[in-house]
């Protein structure tokens, strides 16, 4: 995937290592329209129905990111991210993950609930040269997910260096809803990272005290691999499914026209009935899927996806598209009551840097931090306290998500953030919440498939070091196998 934009020597400078880069910076580059990179669906290998076979290979690679700099990227099949990986609930799945790196590596399934030994944390290692295969079936309803490696240590430095792909889950639901479905024309992938380039367009890591007290921060934010792309749109409306896969920033999103914009899923799938909003909240390792009504906006005319003023991702309007209607109803969306909870735990984020925590603790693989039993519900009442880190932070603003939690092998549902009400866009099923300093969120969720799982913070430098509990879901076998 080559990704070319022409370099402006000399404009950025040291003052936005920390923020973004404004557009300005890009104002000379070349113009090209379509430049978005749409990663490819990956062949199905099984001609058996309802079976699907996919082949990884984890590989070293080069991305010109700006023309005439080669930079060394990694990359599922190709030179940076990964092909887009499909299958349908009920489907078994085998993915073979061949490891051509120098170094060891896992893939975990985000947002896919299967046992333990199949999730690709970090009990799951794939040392060089050697092959894994992942075998589970689709369990759960149509969702936007996404696999990434979950080594230890090592997760924040291969993510950052290209790392990462989309995983698309369809069910009865989703293929008759009368919605964009139209892969990269009118259902489009939208992986959002954000990268430091040097002045000479080198690509570069860990350059600063800071990146490892908050998690790396880039002065450049890229769409599927490419800076600052730019893609035809139908006039009409369209899916969007945005990921977060950035190592640390989140991100508050809106288009820069008054188009009409309706959240339609989170992390664990659809929600009930479209919600308008005007704005999008992505912390690392979240989804949301939209639906963008562009045919209020003329042909020929451009709309801009932007954080902040920094408009990193144009839509021209294109003709007219299919004709689509915002449904009036999506799915089937049961909440999970707070009585039906057999306990309560409390997780509490702390520190920043080499000092993360979770409950005081920092990650050890060869200890268990909690046991659950299968098919019990519970609720985690997650945390962020900064304690004596607080004075460091204010300077970053209110708002700002200092950690963030996510919990493997598992969906859940969000009762509260500070005794409130959570917010339109945390109320379908989640498996990743953003915690600014001081907030308190109570999650509540059902344990449906055995083994050991992760529940970590997925700002991936303080993953890495060590902000990362196990729990151990527990067959109670005087009750029979509920797997
Ligand atoms: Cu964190």
């Amino acid at each position: 995937m080559i990704t070319r934009r022409k370099f402006n020597v000399g404009l950025l400078t040291t003052a936005f290592l920390s923020g973004l880069a404004p557009k300005v910076l890009y104002a000379n580059s070349r113009e090209d329209w379509d430049n978005l990179p749409i990663p490819p669906v990956q062949k199905n290998e099984s001609t058996k129905k309802g079976y699907v076979k996919y082949t990884i290979n984890v590989q070293k690679g080069f991305t010109e990111f700006f023309e005439g700099v080669r930079v060394p990227t990694l990359g599922y099949n190709g030179n940076i991210l990964g092909p887009t990986l499909r299958a349908k609930k009920g489907d078994i799945v085998e993915i073979v993950v061949n490891n051509k790196l120098d170094e060891e590596t896992t893939v975990h399934w985000h947002g896919i609930i299967v046992p333990g030994e199949m999730d690709g944390g970090p009990h799951q290692r794939i040392l060089p040269g050697k092959q894994w295969t992942a075998k589970f079936i689709v369990d759960q309803q149509a969702a936007t997910v996404w696999y990434h490696p979950h080594g230890i240590g090592t997760t924040a430095s291969q993510v950052y260096w290209g790392l990462g792909g989309l995983f698309i889950l369809d069910d009865e639901v989703s293929e008759n809803l009368n919605i964009p479905n139209e892969y990269g024309i009118d259902d489009i992938p939208i992986i959002i990272q954000d990268k430091r380039f040097l002045n000479d367009g080198r690509l570069v890591y860990l350059t600063s005290m800071r990146d490892i007290m908050f998690g790396m921060l880039g002065n450049t934010v890229l769409v599927n691999g490419a800076i600052e792309p730019k893609k035809t749109v139908p006039r009409g409306i369209v899916r969007f499914r945005l990921l977060n896969a950035s190592n640390a920033r989140s991100y508050l999103l809106k288009f820069d026209k008054q188009i009409p914009i309706f959240l339609i899923a989170t992390d664990g799938g659809f929600i009930e009935k479209p919600i308008e909003i005007n704005k999008i909240f992505l912390s690392p390792g979240e989804r949301i899927e939209i639906l963008a009504d562009f045919s209020s906006i003329n042909e020929g005319d451009i709309v801009s996806l932007e954080d902040g003023n920094y408009k990193f991702l144009k839509f021209k309007i294109g003709k007219k598209g299919k004709n689509y209607e915002i449904p009036p109803r999506l799915a089937n969306f049961n909440k999970i009551t707070k009585d039906e909870s057999f306990k309560t735990r409390d997780f509490v984020l702390s520190g920043l840097g080499h000092m993360v925590n979770i409950n005081g603790k920092q990650f050890d693989i060869n200890r268990i931090d909690e046991i659950v039993e299968i098919g019990t519900t519970e609720i985690w009442r997650v945390s962020a306290n900064m304690g004596m880190h607080r004075m460091m932070i204010n300077n970053n603003g209110r708002n700002y998500v200092i950690h963030n939690f996510h919990a493997h092998g598992v969906l859940f549902q969000v009762l509260s953030r500070n005794g409130k009400p959570p917010a339109l866009h945390e109320r379908g099923w989640k498996d990743t919440i953003a915690l600014r300093d001081g907030d308190t969120v109570e999650l509540i969720m059902k344990f449906k498939k055995k083994g050991i799982f992760m529940y970590h913070c997925h700002i991936l430098e303080h993953e890495d070091n060590g902000m990362m509990g196990q729990f151990l879901v527990k067959e109670d076998k005087s009750k029979g196998d509920l797997v």
